[in-house]
Parts: structure tokens; sequence; C-alpha cells
């Protein structure tokens, strides 16, 4: 006899009302190294959780997390929900797979799936390998004396930078409506790296943060994606959503929290 899934014995030992497929190789440089896992996880593996939500419980909603980065080299700005796909790394390309794999489930079986486009979310738990934790991690360590630089990449790169927190809530509205319907989550804000790492220094008080940055080459990317910026209109008027944490307040809660984690790992 075939063996069961994992994900078929978790759906059934669980029997959920709502899936939600955070699930993904998501760091976008990995990509480039790990191409065919990322393409397994992050874009296979969607197709494994409908499938096996199909088979066991076809009747829970189903949450997928597309990404900003299907957008990629912009078409227009800012994006929406109709914007073109243009993904720049094999990340991007396995997640415009996974959002197109959740219409399609949504359009062959009639089954509640949605795919939220959210823009990057951040939070102190994020890991240290992505741009803005890199930074308030950095930042924090030099505000200690225990490091006198950072090293970073494309600093000209621009992302439109929400809270993870506010984030979440939207991701769960969307399972709260009638219809399924698919949504750009963002702040429509967006900044560099560097002003980010302009405002991370900005909190600990460093006016000239260039100081303490060096920038390397090795850490640029095949195929950037320069510019993002979401319109989250169709957020706002369908899901009531809005996020609540400015830029400002966001960067100063990742310093502030790597300073106390800091401070406690050296007791
Ligand atoms: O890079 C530039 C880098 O790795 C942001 C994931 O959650 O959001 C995230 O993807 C930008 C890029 O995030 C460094 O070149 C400069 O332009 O923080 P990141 P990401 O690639 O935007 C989307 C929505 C997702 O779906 C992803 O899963 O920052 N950059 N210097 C750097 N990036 C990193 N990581 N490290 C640097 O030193």
């Amino acid at each position: 006899m075939a063996k069961k899934s994992a994900l078929i014995t978790a759906i059934e030992k669980s029997d959920p009302d709502e899936i939600y497929n955070l699930a993904a190789q998501s760091f976008v440089e990995t990509s480039w190294s790990q191409p065919v896992l990322t393409g397994e996880f992050t874009a296979l593996g969607v197709t494994r959780m409908l499938e096996a939500q199909r088979q066991i419980k076809s009747k829970a909603k189903f949450y997928q997390a597309s990404s900003s980065e299907m957008f990629g080299m912009v078409k227009e700005s800012p994006q929406n929900e109709n914007t073109p796909f243009h993904p720049r790394s094999p990340y991007g390309v396995a997640k415009v797979y996974g959002h197109w794999i959740t219409i399609n489930y949504r359009e062959s079986y009639d089954m509640f799936c949605v795919s939220g486009i959210l823009f990057n979310h951040e939070s102190p738990s994020r890991g240290l390998e992505f741009v803005t934790r890199k930074i308030s991690h950095g930042v924090a360590k030099i505000h200690l004396g225990q490091s006198d630089h950072v090293v970073l990449g494309n600093l000209a790169a621009k992302r439109d930078w929400g809270f993870a927190g506010d984030y979440v809530r939207a991701m769960w509205l969307m399972l709260q409506q009638q219809k399924p319907q698919d949504f750009v989550v963002a702040t429509g804000q967006n900044h560099s790296v560097s002003e980010f790492a302009q405002e991370a220094f900005k909190v600990v008080g460093i006016d000239n943060w260039q100081k303490y940055v060096k920038v390397s080459k090795e850490l640029f990317r095949p195929a950037e994606v320069d510019f993002l910026i979401g319109d989250a209109t169709r957020a706002k008027k369908i899901l009531g959503w809005q996020t609540q944490t400015s830029f400002e307040d966001l960067v100063k809660m990742m310093v502030e929290s790597d300073i106390e984690l800091l401070k406690k790992n050296s007791k």
C-alpha cells in the first residue's frame, strides 16, 4: 500500500478550517545557489499542500503566501493585483507558479483559495540574512561597541517595507470573506536600503552612518529587483485593512529589540 503523505496525515489529524501556506525557501539570494530546491519547496510545495487539502478537507479555506517579488522588473507603479509579473530570481519564478496554481485550484474545484501578494514585511523576528534585520542587528552591535561596521550589498534598491504583525491581520481577513479573492498588501511607501540604514543609525544617535557601512559587490544579486511599491486599495476597500505601523516605528522597534537581545545574550 502506498504511504500516505505527511501533509495528508497533518490535515487528517488537525481537521483545519483554515490553512495558511507560508512554507517556502524564502531567501531570494539562496534561490540562485539552490534553484531546484527552491522550485520544489516554493513552487511544487504549494501544489502538494493544495492537493492534500482537496483530498481530505476541500471545504477548508486556503491562503497562499504570494510575494511582491513576482513583479520583479516592474511594468507599472504602484503595483496592484492586475500588474503583470516579471520575476527576477528563481524564487520569484517559483512564487508565480504558486500564485497561479492557487488560482487554478479555486477555478477548477470551486475551493476557497486566495493569494495574498504581500510586499516585504519585517519584524524583530526576521532572519538575520534579510537586509532589514542585518542592519538593525548590525547597528545594535555597533551601538554596544561589539562591532565597528556592517557589510551590505546594493544600497539603492527600494522596497515597500511594512510591519509583519499588520500583514498577518490582512492574511486572516482574506479568509474571513464570503468570496475568495486575491489581494495586494503594502504600505504604499517605499525606501531605499540606504534610507533604512540611515533611519536605523538615527535610532542610536549616529548621523554619519556611511562611516559604518561597507559595500561588497559580492552581495549584489545576479538580477536585481530595483524598485517596488504596492497599491493596497483593494485590501483597504474590501478588507477594511490598513497598515498601523510607520516606517520609522518599524525601524525603531527592530533596532531597540536587537539592542535588548544583545544585552541579554552578553550577560
Ligand atoms: O533584500 C538589498 C537586496 O533579502 C531586500 C523576502 O521576504 O521580501 C523579501 O525579499 C533588498 C534587495 O528581501 C543586502 O539586493 C542590499 O534588493 O531583505 P531582502 P527581498 O529580496 O526583497 C519578499 C517580499 C519575499 O517574498 C522574500 O521571501 O536589499 N540588499 N544589501 C541586501 N539584501 C540582503 N539580504 N543582504 C544585504 O546585505
